[in-house]
């Protein structure tokens, strides 16, 4: 019992330094390991030499301390003859929680040799209510002024020190909060209006007209103007009443998991710093202008609205070949999608609406557009580092609504989420 202890007390403290791990990456984020953790299916392959410990009984207790469900057990004795100890090489095939995976490998790596290991995911987690959107919150880290040598901010120690402290924001942040406000530096509010007052003579030619009917909407109601950067809370109250949307603070590009969940309770999780000033015209990844010009406006039309909380609807709970998919088709229309409007053709997605010089790109004659058809905007290439080649067209924003419908249909789940638009921020009673 005593050495039953002792390895139960020894898991503890794994479990623990690993949440400690992750908190340091994470700030205050602290972890929680709940029953609904996704579930895994973990092949072990290892080798327990005969010696004095009894390593089969301790390698055992691994798997009981972590509730990790035994499916096969299988031993054949050692073939490779290192020394004369001898011993038996093991089969295990278990099931057991998503969070759990990794310390227990290293846990059995502590008491057998030769572990090697593959790992099937049974289910992934996702949130049922809103506020679980609180551990939505895996950041993308592969564009962010820390890590990534070609971003403007990299070399600029005060920048990465700005951005850090509006982060701090959303790391500290819980469901039902007000979002603190931050008060922009001149240089900021520079870069915004440089942006802003370039972005907004073009909009009157290649926006579509829910952008434009919107944006008059946020000038008047909202802070929008070239000289003041919105304040995340009055846009959040201001797309509640439209369409139920609310913002909440992120420190950066969201897993695509993470972030596709969010809208499915119609929550956009939306960054708060500003690019940095040497680039005003580009950014490597979401900041407040793209989120602020290219997104909130068309959030604020019902029709889209619905089509992205359906995006998100349809991601919960799903493979990560199906995440894959819903995040190339969130590409392709919430982020460079084209629409018809009275016999031309006009701008909707988000990353064109925040970028003058794909604005621009998307509606000469150089690229390639399509028919928008869920089917092929799926598993369309894209690209982050240039223009698009090819971007899609939808007829109106009802007709992309309904062929998505008919898309998501054939997604495969283990069960099924019943599309109640609004009330689903109070939970996922639907979910079965
Ligand atoms: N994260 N913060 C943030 N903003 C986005 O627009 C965003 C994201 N993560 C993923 C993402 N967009 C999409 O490209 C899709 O992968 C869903
Ligand atoms: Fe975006």
């Amino acid at each position: 019992l005593g050495r039953r202890q002792s390895l139960i007390e020894d898991a503890r403290k794994e479990r623990e330094a690993a949440a400690a791990a992750a908190s340091a990456a994470e700030a205050s984020e602290q972890i929680v390991f709940e029953e609904d953790d996704g579930k895994a299916l973990l092949n072990l392959f290892f080798t327990l030499r005969n010696s004095k410990t009894p390593a089969l009984s301790r390698t055992l207790k691994v798997f009981e301390t972590f509730e990790a469900k035994i499916h096969h057990l299988e031993t054949r004795p050692c073939r490779k003859v290192k020394d004369s100890l001898g011993g038996l090489e093991y089969f295990v095939r278990c099931e057991v929680h998503l969070t759990d995976v990794s310390t227990l490998i290293s846990s059995i790596k502590r008491n057998a040799e030769d572990v090697k290991t593959t790992k099937e995911v049974k289910f992934h987690w996702f949130p049922k209510k809103i506020a679980d959107l609180d551990r939505c919150h895996h950041l993308v880290t592969k564009f962010d002024p820390d890590l990534d040598q070609d971003h403007p901010g990299y070399t600029d120690p005060t920048y990465r020190e700005r951005r850090k402290m509006i982060g701090d924001i959303a790391f500290r942040y819980r469901h039902g909060e007000t979002i603190p406000r931050v008060e922009y530096t001149e240089e900021e509010i520079g870069t915004w209006r440089e942006v802003y007052s370039t972005l907004r003579d073009l909009y009157v030619t290649h926006a579509c007209s829910e952008h434009l009917e919107a944006f008059r909407l946020l000038e008047r109601h909202c802070g929008y103007s070239p000289d003041n950067i919105p304040q995340l809370e009055d846009v959040s109250s201001f797309l509640k009443e439209r369409t139920g949307f609310l913002l909440r603070p992120v420190a950066g590009l969201l897993s695509a998991r993470d972030f596709l969940a969010s809208l499915a309770f119609r929550v956009f999780q939306c960054t708060q710093y500003i690019r940095h000033a040497s680039s005003p015209m580009h950014s490597p990844e979401p900041d407040c202008v793209h989120e602020l010009l290219g997104h909130v406006p068309m959030l604020a039309d019902r029709t889209f609205a619905q089509f992205s909380q359906n995006l998100g609807l349809a991601s919960l709970g799903a493979s990560d070949e199906d995440i894959e998919k819903l995040s190339t088709l969130y590409w392709f229309t919430v982020e460079y999608g084209l629409c018809k409007q009275n016999g031309e053709v006009k701008a909707y997605g988000a990353g064109l609406l925040s970028s003058y010089g794909e604005l621009v790109h998307s509606l000469s004659d150089e690229p390639e557009k399509r028919e928008f058809e869920p089917e092929a905007a799926a598993v369309q290439p894209y690209q982050d580092q240039t223009y698009q080649p090819v971007y899609f067209v939808s007829e109106s924003f009802p007709d992309a609504k309904e062929k998505f419908r008919t898309y998501v249909a054939g997604i495969k789940r283990p069960f099924s989420v019943l599309d109640s638009p609004l009330k689903i921020q109070g939970g996922l009673e639907s979910v079965k």
